[in-house]
Parts: structure tokens; C-alpha cells; sequence
């Protein structure tokens, strides 16, 4: 799946699984926290075409409280290791702790997903000695206080520079595989985030993959009787394809047979 030995740079649009082995995460909190099913979930997953599988054990979601770095790679790393050793996805950590990523990286994981972007220096300190991969996540305060920070000029703009600024200094790290995410749902309005959608062609002209997270997000919820979690399916397809469509080489969901369906049409329009 490399180009030039990029793991997030292939050439074509990426399929990344999530993998939530938490008690609480907002859409399937609880129902992958036992080992056994994160494994079937897992291996479901990647029989159904997602190349790369996104491990967290901390949710993010609004108003969520930090899980200690104990508990967060007790979830993680059993899991971690049974991808490795048992499956061919190349696997991502979905952490915002330096040490969870150095323990899974040291796993066999080869993609560090930061939704705090990245911005803490032991956290580009480990990535670089691993040799990972790291995505790079737009977001304002923490899952706690983003709530109230949802406050933009021009948001396209805003995470833009702000996404620049952090392959600059990634890139500057000695970090050669990178990839930025608008961070849907991240400290953002349902507005914000169809903004950034609609304006995503910009963010793909950086040069650097787009990645995408829309999966059963709230945003969805507001449109259509697509509230309640169960009717936000056929939504999350429809942001797949407006995101692929827009320059998104990476796709993050959870329900991942019908993202590749999505996937797949919107890449046959982009090629027609
Ligand atoms: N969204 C979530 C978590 N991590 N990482 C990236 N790069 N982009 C995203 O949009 C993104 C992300 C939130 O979704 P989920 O993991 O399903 O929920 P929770 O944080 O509650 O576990």
C-alpha cells in the first residue's frame, strides 16, 4: 500500500477501521471493550477492506474525561498485538499520549493518529524514533472544554493554517509520512463541519493527505431524521462520498463495508 514508502500517501483513497476498545465512546462505547470482540470486530473489519485499523482506548468525545495511561494501553495493547500477529492491516494508535503510542508503536503499530495534532513534544520525540506515520488532528481545547471553543472567523481558513503550520513542524521533526485531519465533530459546529467539507478541495491543496472522520458523527444527526445513532448510516455514506470527492485520501468509519461501497463510487466519478 506504499508510495515512495508512505504508508498515508497511496495513491488512492485509504480505508481506515475503527477500532473503540472503551466502556464509553459515543457511538459504540462498551461494544468492543471486552478482548474477544474487538478481535471479531477486528478481523469483521478487515475482511471487509479496511487496510488499516484504528486502535483507541480513550474516547473523544465531547465532554469526555482523560483516561490514565495505565488503563488506556491495558485496553490497547492486547489488541494491538493480536492485529499484528494475526492480521496484514497495518495498524494505526488513536492516542493523545506519548506513552500509549510508544508502547504500540513498539507493538507493531506504524501509524500514530494524535487528535490534539500532535502537539506534544514527546509525542514527535517517540513518532520519530518509531519511524511512524502520523496524522496530524485539528481540534481546540480537550474533549472536556471543546464544547464552548467552537467560535470561528472562517473555519476552512483557520484549520487550514493551522494544519500548515503542523506538517511544517512535523516535517521540520524529521517526520516524512504525514496526513491532516479537519477534525469533524472536533470543537465544531454542525455548520462548521459541513463548511469544511464543502471547502475541502482547499485543505487537499496543502499536498498532504486528507484525512476524514464523519462516521456517525452528531453533525449527521441534524439533517433528515438522522438523529439516533442507528439512522446515521446512509448519512455517514453520503459525507464519504461529498469527502472523496472532495480530495480526502483517507477515510476514517466504523461501518466499513459501506464505506468501501462509498468509497467506490465516488472514486469511479472522480475517474470517469
Ligand atoms: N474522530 C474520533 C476519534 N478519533 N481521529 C481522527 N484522525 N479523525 C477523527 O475524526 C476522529 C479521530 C471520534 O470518533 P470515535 O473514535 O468513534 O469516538 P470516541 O472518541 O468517542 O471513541
Amino acid at each position: 500500500m506504499t508510495a515512495g514508502g508512505r504508508l498515508l500517501d497511496a495513491g488512492r483513497t485509504l480505508l481506515m477501521g475503527v477500532l473503540n476498545v472503551t466502556p464509553d465512546s459515543f457511538s459504540d462505547g462498551g461494544r468492543f471493550f471486552d478482548e474477544h470482540a474487538a478481535r471479531s470486530q477486528a478481523a469483521r473489519m478487515v475482511a471487509e477492506g479496511a487496510e488499516i485499523i484504528d486502535v483507541g482506548g480513550e474516547s473523544t468525545r465531547p465532554g469526555a474525561r482523560p483516561t490514565p495511561v495505565e488503563e488506556e494501553l491495558r485496553r490497547v495493547a492486547p489488541v494491538v498485538e493480536w492485529l499484528r500477529s494475526q492480521t496484514p492491516a497495518v495498524i494505526s494508535i488513536d492516542t493523545r499520549k506519548a506513552g500509549v503510542a510508544e508502547e504500540c508503536l513498539r507493538l507493531g503499530a506504524r501509524i500514530v493518529n494524535d487528535v490534539t495534532g500532535l502537539e506534544d513534544a514527546a509525542m514527535i520525540d517517540v513518532a520519530r524514533r518509531h519511524g511512524a506515520a502520523c496524522i496530524a488532528m485539528h481540534m481546540r481545547g480537550t474533549p472536556e472544554t471543546m464544547g464552548t471553543l467552537a467560535v470561528y472567523d472562517d473555519v476552512a481558513g483557520e484549520v487550514k493554517t493551522y494544519l500548515a503550520a503542523r506538517v511544517a513542524a512535523l516535517r521540520a521533526a524529521g517526520i516524512k509520512d504525514v496526513a491532516i485531519d479537519p477534525g469533524l465533530g472536533f470543537a465544531k459546529t454542525a455548520e462548521h463541519n459541513f463548511t469544511l467539507l464543502r471547502r475541502l478541495p482547499e485543505l487537499a491543496a496543502l499536498g498532504v493527505p486528507v484525512v476524514i472522520g464523519a462516521s456517525r458523527k452528531r453533525f449527521l444527526g441534524t439533517l433528515a431524521d438522522m438523529g439516533p445513532m442507528e439512522n446515521r448510516r446512509d448519512g455517514t455514506v453520503a459525507a464519504i462520498t461529498a469527502a472523496v470527492l472532495g480530495g480526502a485520501r483517507i477515510i476514517r468509519a466504523h461501518d466499513v463495508a459501506e464505506a468501501r461501497r462509498a468509497i467506490a463510487v465516488a472514486e469511479a466519478v472522480m475517474r470517469a
